[in-house]
């Protein structure tokens, strides 16, 4: 009746493994003995054997996978069975591959491809545990959810999980060169090592793949937006090529940036004109290429005429006319072309952040089938705080996908510990009122408010070849928050700490509940230090580390001044009917709770508007003393963080320990410059005191003006530019 299975070499898997160093290099799949005594004990009465039928390289390793899981979490072997002959058995598989007295046919019909279910169940009179999925990528995804349930002490006797992804496309966008270097990455060089591929496979892209199908990321964009041709020769599709094998059996498919104009500069074409014949041709040449040497390619990501990227608006064609070329060489292979909406220019005179919506909304309804509008979080550039982009819900013909920035560009990059769960669980949450209250972002992105038939959300990634994977322990909990929110984005971001607190450090409820709630509130401790009230992009030029209001260059759209307009009379930009009506941009019932001095969040207030100095807010306070104190409450948090910290000591290992420790005194420091830099200079206009009950900054303007950001290893923009 049963199928034969080859397990001999998992067998061989079971020998003991050393004692890790605690260096974070596991991320949050540690798999350690279960420390609570009775949960362990409920474990192993639970788990006794497993049973998995069905041969695949992904079911391989999902198999992989759950013996090396067990075996850490139990401390002991499990045995494997050809049938659920004992209590305590965990039966893996397709519902092909499981025995037909197992019916769970109802729930697989919810899940979708790539869901799980997860079941308490009695076969024969005997108890045990089911995991099983539509697909084979889906029991993978089903085992990992069953080690997590483990990992974070869940009790496990009546387990009844089932889950789907809501969104197709959950993605990671990695910014890597040729050269290793990577764009605003801060955990070393890139994953990637192109020089040494195709031959040689480090270790870690499978383990990079393991911890994102753990949390159900299936796809990544192995190069810079900011395209190099040469990535499209075959010398380095073959190692792509390499890569994507390594991520394959884990449900991960390789996308690829296109560089606009590689026509000319790799296929001697005298033009890149999107409508020229010779150019569509040499696209969809190229991308017959490209799927041969990777047969389940996912497509293109392109950035184009934005910064400096060559585009179609060069040929004096539009975006759509861009995007549809490369949707026409990817269809015949059932790729998608992923087009950035991250555009603006310095020649266009309007506010910066409303180019993207002017250039796109116009396009709705334009692009082909297979062309999605990959639109930044923000209507800026991933600040600490921005509201939401405009086009969320103003282009219901055009699947727009969400582009998150999970590496710290311009909250602390690796030193300062900042969980972006709640930055994007703000975003998603909120509400465009695109058709009536209720049509929050997460619903345009997973596709239910306008019907796409395409969805997905993207994550520039913060992966680099540092031990601890992300420049700092805590950047990996950004990697996890994204992909637990990618899978469900209606998840609370709380909660997702919580799993990733356990995961990670301990399982022990005090120090979970403190840690966690350290990271809640260390998004809004950034942006207080940083950018409060509203505020943008008040940094440094070029590496965007430390404060540096004072800048007012050539190009007016990357000038802090621009953005904060402070002046004798007060602070913000001013974008509604007054100023540059941005605030236009959004649906009736957004505009005007926006538009309105009356009832504009604090949280955007300066962003939409430019206050008096001596204006009361919301907190009675004037606007120069709110700003006063929310600096300070930036610096109170990180103190807050220290001591949490100090306090979690005994349930955390030493080295993991000191590490976070000394970041956030970096962290303290840092919050300080970034305070008495702001109020300093900000003091030029207000002219008003910093209240005697606040810190004083210990120097004048002068010296924060001369500062630079710290040497760093992982951040090599800050020695060279001021
Ligand atoms: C900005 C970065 C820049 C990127 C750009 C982008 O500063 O390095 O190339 O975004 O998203 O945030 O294209």
């Amino acid at each position: 009746m049963l199928r034969r299975i080859l397990l001999g070499s998992a067998l061989i898997l079971l020998a003991s493994r050393p004692a890790l160093a605690e260096d974070g290099s596991e991320l949050w799949l540690r798999y350690r003995k279960t420390s609570d005594p009775a949960r362990l004990a409920e474990y192993r009465a639970t788990i006794q054997s497993l049973v998995m039928h069905g041969e695949s390289p992904t079911l391989t390793v999902a198999r992989e996978e759950i013996l090396r899981g067990l075996r850490g979490i139990l401390d002991r072997e499990v045995t494997i069975d050809t049938e659920p002959t004992r209590d305590g058995f965990v039966i893996v598989g397709t519902a092909s591959n499981l025995i037909p007295s197992i019916n769970v046919a109802r729930e697989l019909g919810k899940v979708g491809k790539e869901g799980y279910v997860i079941r308490s169940i009695t076969v024969g009179g005997r108890k045990g545990t089911v995991i099983t999925a539509n697909t084979d990528v889906g029991v993978l995804y089903g085992v990992f959810a069953f080690l997590r349930e483990l990992q974070t002490s869940k009790p496990i006797r009546k387990l009844a999980i089932a889950s789907g992804p809501a969104i197709q496309i959950r993605m990671l966008d990695h910014w890597d060169n040729l050269d290793r270097s990577v764009e605003r990455g801060y955990a070393g060089k890139a994953l990637w090592e192109w020089s040494k591929l195709p031959d040689t496979l480090s270790p870690r892209y499978k383990d990079y793949a393991r911890a994102n199908a753990s949390i159900g990321i299936n796809g990544a964009s192995i190069t810079n937006v900011n395209a190099n041709a040469k990535f499209l020769t075959p010398e380095y599709l073959a190692k792509s090529a390499a890569i994507a094998n390594v991520l394959r059996p884990y449900g991960i498919r390789v996308y690829l940036t296109a560089r606009f104009s590689a026509p000319i500069e790799i296929g001697g074409l005298k033009t890149a004109d999107p409508l020229d014949p010779a150019v569509r041709k040499w696209w969809a040449d190229k991308t017959d290429e490209v799927y041969r040497f990777i047969p389940d390619f996912g497509g293109y990501v392109v950035k184009a005429n934005s910064e400096g990227q060559p585009g179609p608006q060069d040929y004096k064609r539009t975006h759509a006319d861009g995007a549809n070329m490369f949707a026409d060489a990817l269809a015949p292979h059932g790729g998608v072309v992923m087009w950035r909406a991250f555009v603006y220019s310095q020649d266009v005179p309007t506010d910066r952040v409303k180019q993207a919506y002017d250039e796109f909304k116009p396009l709705d309804g334009q692009f082909r089938d297979n062309v999605m509008v990959q639109v930044k979080n923000g209507p800026l550039d991933f600040q600490p705080r921005e509201p939401f982009s405009p086009l969320f819900g103003a282009m219901p013909k055009t699947p727009l996908m969400m582009e998150f920035q999970i590496t710290k560009e311009y909250l602390g990059q690796d030193t300062h510990l900042a969980y972006l769960g709640a930055l994007f669980e703000e975003v998603l949450r909120a509400d465009t009122y695109a058709k009536g209250k209720g049509s929050t972002v997460a619903k345009v992105i997973d596709g239910s408010l306008h019907s796409y038939k395409r969805t997905g959300i993207a994550g520039v990634a913060n992966v680099g070849s540092d031990v601890n994977w992300t420049g700092s322990q805590f950047n990996q909990s950004n990697w996890y928050a994204f992909g637990r929110l990618a899978w469900n984005p209606r998840e609370a971001s709380r909660d997702i700490a919580d799993d990733w607190v356990r995961e990670t450090f301990t399982n022990d409820q005090a120090a979970v509940a403190r840690i966690r709630e350290m990271m809640i509130r260390s998004r809004e401790a950034v942006v207080n230090y940083m950018t409060p009230l509203g505020l943008a992009h008040i940094m440094a030029t070029g590496h965007h580390y430390g404060p540096a209001p004072w800048v007012k260059l050539s190009r007016p759209d990357w000038s802090p001044t621009y953005y904060h307009r402070a002046d004798s009379i007060g602070i913000g930009f001013d974008r509604t009917a007054t100023g540059s009506n941005a605030v236009a941009q959004y649906f009736p019932a957004v505009r005007d709770r926006y538009a309105n001095r009356k009832t504009v969040p604090d949280s955007v207030l300066l962003w939409f508007h430019h206050v008096g100095w001596g204006e009361k807010l919301s907190s009675g306070r004037t606007l120069w003393d709110e700003l006063v104190w929310r600096y300070n409450a930036g610096v109170t948090s990180v103190h807050d963080m220290q001591r949490t910290w100090t306090n979690v000591q005994d349930n955390v290992d030493p080295e993991r320990f000191k590490e976070v420790q000394s970041f956030l005194a970096i962290q303290e420091k840092e919050a300080r410059w970034w305070r008495d830099a702001a109020l300093t200079y900000f003091q030029t206009f207000s002219h008003r005191p910093i209240p005697a009950a606040f810190e004083q900054p210990a120097h004048p303007l002068a010296y924060y003006q001369q500062l630079r950001c710290p040497a760093d290893r992982n951040k090599p923009r800050c020695e060279a530019i001021p």
